[in-house]
């Protein structure tokens, strides 16, 4: 773009706030998913989530520790570990948490817009049904 000579000051200082205000949009956009996590299912708040800052708010309600592995892919989340069993395919992971007995955490993470498998990879929790879809648009 070819900009007028006086005007590059003006030009300078509105790009300048730009700056400074797309960030402070950014935070104020975050949002928060509630996660339970029970013997063997995974279960958010919402079935989506618009993307940017999203806070996940995991309570772990069993009596055994369990985890939340936040994996960004194409496939579905019930599509992640190969035939005839053993863990899923962590490929893709974008943040996890661990939770002890009836323990809640918080995760904080950045997330593009996509598909992504919301699961639990403790040895064998994954293929007794601890995962789900989450859409993030
Ligand atoms: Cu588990």
């Amino acid at each position: 773009m070819h900009l007028p000579r006086r005007g590059v000051a003006a030009t300078g200082a509105a790009a300048l706030t730009a700056a400074i205000l797309i960030p402070a949009l950014g935070a104020d956009a975050s949002s928060s998913v509630s996660v339970k996590l029970t013997d063997f299912k995974v279960t958010p708040s919402v079935k989506s989530v618009s993307h940017g800052k999203v806070k996940f708010i995991v309570a772990n309600k069993a009596g055994m520790e369990h985890e939340l592995v936040v994996i960004k892919t194409s496939k579905k989340a019930s599509q992640l570990a190969p035939k005839g069993g053993g863990k899923a395919s962590e490929k893709g992971s974008v943040g996890e948490v661990e939770l002890a007995a009836h323990k809640t955490k918080t995760l904080s993470l950045n997330l593009k817009k996509g598909h992504y498998a919301l699961i639990c990879n403790v040895g064998g929790h994954y293929m007794a049904g601890m995962h789900t879809d989450l859409t993030v648009k």
